[in-house]
């Protein structure tokens, strides 16, 4: 993982293109969504696509006002861009595309564009494409300032995450200024749920496991019981956080059957001070950032996915724990 293109040099290239396409990741989050629409809606005088492999869901419309786009078969963008994606493989079907700029904060992320610009310190891509933009001289208008705040909000878990640094608060209040709308963000993004939603979480809460007395949360989210509360892999996307919101877990693992493949297995892992999960996921193919992270196995059952993850998650939670005095 190495810049080889700076950020003026970004925003050089976004000023000569009239035409950009703009890629998003798979399950599409706040950041990659609010990315790919910060520039495009930025940038009113140039023809932007923004694509994504899978549909943008219901609580982030707000921020694409559509579920999906799609862009003329002829068209032959000028620059092809790809926000917050860690690797092609998260591009879906798009993952063939041939990228010229990746760009990205993720503390594991591939090289797959021409020119590759991760910063691990920014909190969300949004932030980066904020910086990229001000070079630019861009007109932040209020939807773009929309989008971007959202970005930033959705991967600081609205300003909370340890992530946030006083840079992040300040791009957020200059968004602010360009017009964003704190509340009704903050509102679509951690306050509205689906009713398949809240079912999920129903199956979250009486599906929670405790190992190293209490230290250590897991759930194992398996085919039978999405089918006995009638939820889908995409409706179980979201729940990762919540184990580590219970007092004294440090390590929260979700793992995740999935539907239409029973032997792989989606693993998501956050954790509160002490344990990089990054490094744990990288153990078994993923990563992340420190404090969350994933990645994704095979396995015989549930059984079986479960006694893989914990044997590495375990062990990297003993490792990591400051010992007692
Ligand atoms: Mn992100």
């Amino acid at each position: 993982m190495e810049n080889n293109i700076t950020l003026p040099e970004i925003a050089e290239k976004l000023k000569e293109a009239r035409s950009i396409l703009i890629f998003m990741h798979r399950r599409p989050d706040g950041d990659t969504v609010g990315s790919a629409y910060g520039i495009k809606y930025a940038m009113p005088e140039k023809e932007v696509y923004c694509l994504c492999a899978d549909d943008i869901p219901s609580r982030l419309q707000y921020i694409s006002k559509a579920p999906f786009e799609s862009c003329p078969d002829d068209f032959e963008p000028d620059l092809i861009i790809a926000v917050d994606a860690a690797s092609p493989g998260l591009l879906g079907r798009f993952g063939d595309e041939i990228i010229d700029i990746k760009i990205d904060h993720h503390e594991t992320s591939e090289d797959y564009a021409e020119y590759n610009y991760t910063d691990p310190t920014a909190a969300a891509t949004g932030e980066i494409v904020y910086k990229i933009l001000k070079i630019c001289g861009a007109t932040i208008t209020p939807d773009a300032a929309n989008a971007i705040y959202s970005a930033i909000s959705s991967d600081t878990g609205g300003f909370r995450y340890s992530n946030t640094t006083a840079e992040t608060l300040r791009i957020a209040a200059d968004l602010c200024e360009a017009g964003a709308d704190m509340a009704e963000c903050s509102h679509m993004l951690f306050e509205s749920r689906t009713q398949a939603e809240v079912r999920a979480l129903s199956a979250v809460y009486a599906n929670i496991r405790y190992f190293e007395n209490g230290g250590v949360a897991v759930v194992n989210m398996t085919n039978e019981i999405k089918k006995r509360y009638n939820i889908t892999d995409d409706d179980v996307g979201e729940i990762s956080s919540i184990p580590r919101e219970i007092e004294g877990v440090e390590l929260a693992v979700t793992i995740r059957q999935l539907s239409n493949s029973p032997d792989r297995y989606k693993i998501s892992m956050r954790s509160g001070r002490f344990v990089d999960v990054d490094k744990i996921c990288a153990l078994f193919g993923g990563g992340g950032h420190s404090r969350a992270a994933g990645g994704e196995i095979s396995a015989q059952n549930p059984q079986q996915a479960e006694r893989i993850v914990l044997k590495y998650a375990i062990d990297a939670y003993r490792n990591s724990m400051p010992k007692p005095r």
